[in-house]
This record gives structure tokens, sequence and C-alpha cells, in this order.
């Protein structure tokens, strides 16, 4: 039985151009800065999301905490959505490595949450910490994929410049909101003083994130990330399958619909309830409220027929689609969990 990986769009195995790739690239050491395939992908990535340099960096983690150590003094805040990954999955690195505080806004990335932004910047006060960052996803993960239009993204960033805030972008999977919102990356960036996106995601290469800004930000960025370890050598094999993914986006399409396919039939099984308005890109979260099974047993009989899905939160379960499924897989999904339904 071939079972179907839908856990997450970080499961995709490299393609064999990118393994053709990654065994002839051209390398060098890049902590000298003598990697070609490493500047290559950097100053492409740079070109592509309309910022002045590019970093390289081993995971979106590491390009989302060196931009918050980048941005931010010890001691500061940074706004965020209460769902946004820098505050769920980061390993309180925020707290550990930058000494900066997240201050979590409920719904922050509606036109409600944007335009009460204000609120929670903090008032120049001697005992109050200075808010420093907003930092932004998009797509939301924890939203189920939703997107952030290019209009909303420019009301926070005119906000955030009246405090005199920097912003940055967790744009993980960046590429599948600009798709959504039938923009380039770059629209949605310039409303940004830093963005990091994800080759290892819906583009599918293997390993690696790009964290993107003005020349003066990445050269501290880039002393950071040697102080954390990310230094890398001759790197120059992992960025050849990076190039290959930043240039092969089409298939991010065939993902949203897949995963549009999957929403209606998840939707139509008894118990099972599906947002179909947050189905806007490559991820389904499926509630699981008058199903006979909670979310574990439903993970664990499904898994049992060959369909891997993750938990999000108690009730639900997190579908995403990714270059290595396709509409005839989701049909076998489909398939597979009527009869557990
Ligand atoms: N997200 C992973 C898990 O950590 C939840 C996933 O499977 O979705 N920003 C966003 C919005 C992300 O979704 C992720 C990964 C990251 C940052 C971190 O990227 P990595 O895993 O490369 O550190």
């Amino acid at each position: 039985m071939k079972i179907i990986d839908l856990r997450s769009d970080t499961v995709t195995k490299p393609t064999p151009a990118m393994r053709q790739a990654m065994a002839e690239a051209e390398v060098g050491d890049d902590v000298y800065g003598e990697d070609p395939t490493v500047n290559r992908l950097e100053k492409l990535a740079a070109e592509t999301v309309g910022k002045e340099a590019a970093l390289f960096v081993p995971s979106g983690s590491m390009g989302n905490q060196l931009a918050l150590m980048t941005h931010c003094g010890r001691g500061e805040e940074v706004i965020c959505d209460v769902d946004a990954h820098v505050f769920h999955y980061e390993m309180a690195a925020a707290g550990v490595l930058s000494g900066v505080q997240l201050h979590t806004v409920r719904g922050l990335h509606t036109d409600e949450g944007l335009s009460a932004i204000s609120d929670h910047i903090r008032e120049p006060l001697s005992y109050l910490p200075k808010t420093r960052l907003l930092c932004l996803e998009n797509t939301l993960n924890r939203g189920g994929g939703s997107v952030m239009s290019a209009e909303q993204m420019a009301v926070a960033y005119r906000l955030a410049k009246e405090y005199r805030l920097q912003v940055h972008l967790d744009g993980a999977r960046v590429f599948n909101a600009a798709l959504a919102l039938q923009c380039e990356v770059a629209d949605l960036a310039c409303y940004t003083d830093s963005v990091m996106f994800c080759l290892s995601k819906g583009l599918g290469a293997p390993i690696g994130s790009l964290l993107a800004g003005s020349k003066e930000f990445i050269e501290c960025a880039r002393r950071y990330r040697k102080l954390l370890g990310g230094g890398m050598r001759q790197v120059g094999v992992l960025a050849a399958a990076g190039l290959i993914a930043l240039q092969n986006t089409s298939h991010l399409a065939d993902d949203h619909a897949n995963a549009k396919a999957l929403a209606e039939g998840l939707a139509s099984f008894p118990g099972v309830n599906v947002n179909m308005a947050k189905v806007q890109t490559n991820m389904v979260m499926a509630r699981l409220e008058d199903s006979p099974y909670p979310v574990g047993e439903f993970l664990q009989k499904a898994a049992t027929a060959g369909v891997l899905a993750g938990p999000m939160g108690r009730d639900t379960v997190r579908f995403v689609t990714h270059r290595d499924v396709n509409a005839g897989d989701i049909k076998v999904v489909l398939e597979r969990l009527e009869n557990i339904f």
C-alpha cells in the first residue's frame, strides 16, 4: 500500500533534477563568501523578493530568529499573532536567544486586528519595554494557510512605520500566498523590512530558507548566523537544489487545487467540519467536532489506512498538499478516509 503523507509540505523528496544539480554543484567555503552556488541563490532570492540582499540559512526557524535578533535589542518587544509560528513552534527561541518578549495579538491578521495594532504598541515610558518589531506570517500556518492581502500588509506596514517599528514577514509559504493573491512575492515583501521564506516547504527543496532585507541588515544577520553555528561551508550542494526549487514554482497551483478537492471531500463526511473560506492555499484544517473519533484515534486509523496527517489543536486535523501528491492521490485519500467514517 502506498502511504500518502499529508503531514506537511516539508516531507517532499528532492527531484532527480535536484539530485543531479546537487551532485554537480560548484562549491567553495561559504564562510569566506566563496561558494558560487550559494552566492547565486542569495542573489536570485534577493531579486525575487525585491530586497538588496539575502542570506541562506538551514531552516525557517533560524531565519526568523536571526530576524528577531538583528532587528531587536534585549528586553524589547515583538508584536505577533497569537497563532504565529514564532510563538508556537520555535522552542521559545525569541526569549532564549534574543531576550525579546513576544506580545501576542488575537486575530492580528484580520482587518480589525490590523487596525488595532496601535493598541498593542507600548507608550514610551521608562517602566515599559520598547516595542521594536511587528512580525507577520503569510500564509498563516495555524490559520489554515490563509492569506493576508497586499492591502492588509500595506496597512500594517504604514502603521508600523508611524510608530517607528520594523516589520518582519515569516513568509515560510509566501509563494503560496502570492499565488493565491495572483501577485508577485515582491508585491507583498515590499511592505516589510525583512522577509524569510522557505525552500523546504511548498517549493520542495530538501533543506534551506532565505532571509532577505537591506544590505546592512543581512550583513548583521550573517554575523549572527555564525554566532548560532549556522556558518556552513561547501553548502552549494544544498543551494543547488534550492535554486531549482526557486525557479520552478508552477506546481504550487496543483497543490492549491488538490487542497480544495480534499477539503470538499472531507467536508462531505459526517462529523467533519471544514471552513472552506479558509482553504486558500495548500492546507486543509478539518475539525472533528462531531466525529466518532478524537483526533489521536482518527490519525491512527488514517495511518493504518495509509494516510498521514497531523494534529492541530485538540479537535482539528491538518492536511497539507505538496509536490509529491497528485490529484489521483487525493482521490485515494478520500476513499480511504470514507471507509473510516
Ligand atoms: N512549519 C512546520 C512545523 O514547524 C509546524 C510545518 O510543518 O508547517 N514559519 C512557518 C510559518 C512554518 O510553518 C515553519 C515550519 C517555519 C517557520 C519553520 O521552518 P523550519 O521547519 O524550516 O524551521
